[in-house]
């Protein structure tokens, strides 16, 4: 019954045979409502529920706590990157320095070497010169400012970047083999979940039991309905359900794993095609994000990717992960300013807790300050 067939499925590579007609196959689905779920689940998701506050006050401190605990596990995951130019970037901006060439020529290769990438830091470089002329500026400190403001102007994000958060929509996730999707997903259904939002997530990686596997202890973790299928499976007929099911249940965002696929796979990106046809099909008035993951220790290989997906999805947002586990976390300012997409999320750890909306001036303060 189904229209795929796995066939030899490296870690690098995954192909199938497509023959489905009509488009969407009959798949047979695994719902798991989170509501149903076991009481051990309940009692580890309520701790992070625990505090009803009452009053304005308590809210604001609250919400202050929560700054804090974001810029301090920020920091953390920018660590390696923060410790790989701090001593150029100190070097740099030492009081007595005079701004001259070599000044800019040590700040070029401190971007450089956190993998600003060699256009986006020449742009950068560019600016700052031309507002210190402007301005007048002679102390080297005073310019450190200028080069902040002038990577989180470039950095900042369009005031609609998050609107799918607050209205019906659907995500699509995807990217290359090992980024991070899967992890991403569960850290996202969490966060939105977390907010009050009603998160349901699909499993349209089909190829590998585990990988639905996966994704089920994620749905656990994070308290919310999955929709999966046997291994095998048709992923856009998973994905069908998923909106079926989505719009039967009233679900405010439901958000789709997709297998690893290499750009170069005609298949793979047909069929990714095909599930962006049947969601935009099947829930018109969805709003549609497709994020694509990113691993940001892959470095210049992430931006090669992005621009590839780029040829084949409307690409709406990017992610970045394991920025935690890299010293080049310049690589998102070389993405965001090179693609011209979004970076809206990134992630700093493995945990349910380490996926970040994306705020400039917060990343570029972790990064230099
Ligand atoms: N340190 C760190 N590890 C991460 C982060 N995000 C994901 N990972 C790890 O990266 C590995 C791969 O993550 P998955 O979510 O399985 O990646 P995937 O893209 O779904 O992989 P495939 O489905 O095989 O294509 C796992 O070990 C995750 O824990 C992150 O932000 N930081
Ligand atoms: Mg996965």
């Amino acid at each position: 019954m189904f229209g795929f067939k796995k066939k030899n499925i490296t870690e690098n590579e995954q192909e199938v045979t497509e023959t489905l007609n009509p488009e969407v196959e009959e798949v047979s689905i695994n719902e798991t409502d989170s509501e149903t779920k076991d009481t051990s689940i309940e009692t580890e998701t309520s701790v992070t529920n625990d505090a009803s506050l009452d009053s304005e006050t308590e809210e604001v401190a609250t919400e202050e706590v929560k700054k804090t605990g974001f810029f301090a596990k920020l920091k953390q995951g920018l660590t390696k990157t923060r410790d790989n130019i701090k001593n150029r970037i100190d070097v740099a901006f030492d009081e007595s320095r005079q701004i001259d060439d070599e000044f800019y020529e040590d700040l070029e290769e401190a971007l450089v070497m956190a993998d600003v990438g060699i256009d986006a830091t020449e742009g950068i470089i560019e600016r700052l010169k031309e507002k210190v002329k402007e301005r007048h500026i002679f102390d080297a400190r005073e310019c450190k400012k200028l080069l902040l403001d002038s990577i989180k102007e470039q950095m900042s994000l369009e005031k609609d970047a998050y609107d799918f958060e607050n209205t019906q929509s659907v995500v699509l996730v995807i990217g290359v083999n090992g980024v991070g999707k899967t992890t991403t997903v569960g850290k996202l259904a969490h966060n939105l979940k977390d907010n009050g939002r009603k998160v349901m997530i699909v499993a349209a990686d089909t190829f590998r039991a585990a990988a639905t596997e996966q994704l089920e202890e994620w749905a656990k973790r994070a308290d919310v309905d999955i929709i999966s299928a046997q291994e095998g499976a048709d992923p856009s007929g998973v994905v069908f359900d998923a909106v079926q099911s989505a719009k039967k249940k009233n679900i405010d965002t439901l958000i789709c794993d997709t297998a690893g696929r290499l750009h170069n796979k005609k298949n793979l990106m047909e069929e990714l095609k095909k599930m962006n046809r049947i969601i935009d099909r099947e829930f018109p008035d969805a709003k549609r994000e497709n994020f694509i993951v990113l691993d940001g220790t892959t470095g210049q290989n992430a931006l090669i990717q992005a621009r590839e997906f780029a040829n084949v999805a409307d690409l709406t947002g990017i992610i970045i992960t394991k920025l935690d586990g890299t010293a080049k976390g310049g690589i998102v300012v070389a993405i965001q300013s090179e693609l011209k997409i979004p970076v809206k999320y990134i992630g700093v750890g493995e945990g349910i807790e380490d996926l970040q909306k994306f705020d400039a001036n917060a990343f570029v303060d972790a990064l230099f300050e």
